[in-house]
C-alpha cells in the first residue's frame, strides 16, 4: 500500500518477496523508534551559525540523532518522515524541544553565553491544537528564556496559512519566541505572506548555495532573497555554506549571518560551546 501511494495513490501494485522484505525492516525500524525516547538512543548535535561582521557565533540549530543499537548512528533523513506518518514525530518533537531548550539554559546559566538555539519543528507538530500550550510548559518547566528559542518552520507549511496558521504564530510570538522560515525558496510561495507573517528570519536554501558559484542564476536568487528580507526588515540566513567562495559571494550580496561546513559541522554540545566567546579566523 505504501508503494502504491507513493506513486501517487489510486493504481495497483504485485505484492513481491523484496516488498515483504522492505516492509519487514519497516516495520522493525518502526518498532524501535517507538521505544529510541524511552532507550536513551536519541539525542541532539548543534551546528553554529555565525554572524559574519564580528565572525562570532550566535545561535545553533538542533539536529536530532538517533543512536540504534544494532544500526549505529541513524540521521534524520532516514527517520524523520517516518515518525510523521506514525505520529511518533509528536512526543519525538516534544523530546527535542525539551532537550534543546535545557540545553540553552545550561549554557546560559554555566557559561553566561547568550545564544539562540533553533528548533526544527514538523507540520504535524504545529497543527495540534495543544502545540501553543505544549511549548508553553515545556518553557516553564525549562525556565529557557523564550527570547532564546527560534522556531524553524517550513515554507509550505505556512503557505497553507489560514486563520488557524496566523494565529498559532500570533500565540508563538508573544511568548517571546523567535521564528524562522526554512528551506527558503523552495516552497511556492506567494510573497505576499511575508509581509503579514510574523517571521523574524529567513533561511535561504542550501541549493541555491551550492551553486552559486557556476550558476548565475542562483546566485540571483540569493540575492533577491536577501534584498526582499532586509526590505522586509527580516533576518537572513543562509545555510549549507561551505567555502570561502560562497562566503565572499554571500558577504557581497551583503548577507550577516552563515550557517555550513565552513564554520562548522552538527557537533555534541561539549565541542559546540568551545566555539562560544571566540572568534573565527576564517
Ligand atoms: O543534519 P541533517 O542530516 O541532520 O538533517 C536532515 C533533515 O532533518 C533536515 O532537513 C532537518 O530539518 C531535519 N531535522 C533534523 N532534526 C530535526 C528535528 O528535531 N525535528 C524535525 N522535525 N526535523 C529535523
Ligand atoms: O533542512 P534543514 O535546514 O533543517 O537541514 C539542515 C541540513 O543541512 C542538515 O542535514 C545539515 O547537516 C546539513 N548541512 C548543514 N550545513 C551543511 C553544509 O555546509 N553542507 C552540506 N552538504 N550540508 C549541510
Ligand atoms: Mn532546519
Amino acid at each position: 500500500m505504501y508503494q502504491v501511494k507513493a506513486q501517487g495513490r489510486n493504481s495497483f501494485r504485485f505484492f513481491s518477496p523484496d516488498m515483504n522484505k522492505r516492509s519487514i525492516k519497516r516495520l522493525e525500524m518502526e518498532n524501535n523508534l517507538r521505544y529510541a525516547i524511552e532507550r536513551g538512543e536519541l539525542f541532539l548535535e548543534y551546528q553554529p551559525q555565525v554572524n559574519v561582521q564580528n565572525r562570532q557565533l550566535f545561535g545553533v540549530e538542533s539536529l536530532i540523532r538517533w543512536q540504534q543499537p544494532e544500526l549505529g548512528l541513524i540521521r534524520p533523513d532516514q527517520f524523520i518522515r517516518m515518525a510523521e506518518e506514525t505520529g511518533l514525530i509528536l512526543p519525538i518533537g516534544n523530546w527535542v524541544m525539551k532537550e534543546a531548550f535545557t540545553q540553552n539554559v545550561k549554557w546560559s546559566r554555566d557559561l553566561n553565553a547568550n545564544i539562540t538555539t533553533a528548533v526544527n519543528i514538523s507540520a504535524l507538530q504545529f497543527m495540534q491544537k495543544s502545540f501553543v500550550d505544549e511549548v508553553k510548559e515545556l518553557i516553564d518547566v525549562t525556565g529557557v528564556n523564550p527570547k532564546n528559542i527560534e522556531l524553524e518552520l517550513t515554507e509550505s507549511l505556512l503557505m497553507e496559512s489560514g486563520q488557524k496558521t496566523d494565529t498559532t504564530l500570533e500565540k508563538l510570538k508573544s511568548i517571546g519566541l523567535q521564528l524562522a522560515i526554512d528551506d527558503f525558496g523552495t516552497g511556492y510561495s506567494s510573497l505576499s505572506y511575508l509581509k503579514h507573517l510574523p517571521i523574524d528570519r529567513l533561511k535561504v536554501d542550501r541549493s541555491f548555495i551550492k551553486d552559486m558559484e557556476e550558476d548565475t542564476d542562483s546566485t540571483a536568487i540569493t540575492n533577491a532573497i536577501i534584498a526582499m528580507a532586509k526590505s522586509l526588515k527580516l533576518h537572513v540566513i543562509a545555510e549549507g555554506v561551505e567555502n570561502k567562495a560562497q562566503l565572499g559571494i554571500l558577504q557581497d550580496l551583503g548577507c550577516n549571518e552563515i550557517q555550513g561546513y565552513l564554520f562548522g559541522k552538527p557537533e555534541r554540545p561539549e565541542y559546540v560551546e568551545s566555539r562560544f566567546n571566540t572568534t573565527y579566523d576564517i
